[in-house]
């Protein structure tokens, strides 16, 4: 038989080979398992999903806005840097008295919600553009947010203070202008 045809197209492992196939294969599984494991220690919490579209979604959620926005003495409405034109600042409604809608839009996400602490809260987000992230930090708290989709998450913040909101999916220009490494909001608990 010529060389150039080996009877069998592979040739045995070697040793290192097959220790890194080993380790590989195993990493794999692990990956695999932190999936579902991840729910259990609240990376990915489960959603209750909905189809919608972005300019209903923008009604509903402006609705909720105008309904919900703080206000000052003389009735103004506040917004989380005290500017015009800032992130409206939102008292949110717990679970018994109404749903939370949050958008995510390049580059913001608004409102800003204020929650009480050990309170229950349906919170639907959606997107009205790009592919969005919803990453809770520090809690790391991760979900994607998608345009035509309303995901409705149900959570009880158990300590106060301020959480940021990060957009963690690469979400494109708009107009010619990048703006994804400015995609942050906020999330105030309080007592
Ligand atoms: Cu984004």
């Amino acid at each position: 038989m010529p060389l150039s045809t080996p009877k069998n197209w592979w040739q045995p492992f070697n040793k290192e080979e097959r220790i890194w196939l080993y380790i590989s294969i195993a990493w794999g599984l692990i990956m695999f398992v932190m999936m579902p494991l991840g729910h259990f220690w609240n990376q990915n919490v489960s959603s209750e999903t909905y189809k919608t579209d972005p300019e209903e979604y923008r009604q509903i959620a402006d609705k909720f806005i105008a309904h919900y926005q703080r206000k000052d003495a003389k009735g103004e409405a506040i917004t989380h840097n005290g500017k015009p034109g800032g992130i409206p600042l939102v008292d949110a409604p717990s679970k018994e008295n109404g749903d939370v809608f949050l958008v995510a839009q390049a580059w913001q996400f608004r409102p800003v919600l204020v929650l009480k602490k050990n309170k229950t809260y349906r919170i639907h987000m959606s997107s009205l553009d790009y592919q969005h992230g919803f990453s809770l930090q520090p809690q790391n708290l991760n979900i994607q947010i998608l345009p035509y989709y309303d995901f409705v998450i149900t959570m009880s913040p158990n300590e106060t203070g301020k959480f940021f909101l990060i957009c963690n999916e690469y979400c494109m220009f708009a107009g010619e202008k990048f703006g994804h490494d400015t995609m942050v909001g906020q999330v105030i608990v309080e007592d």
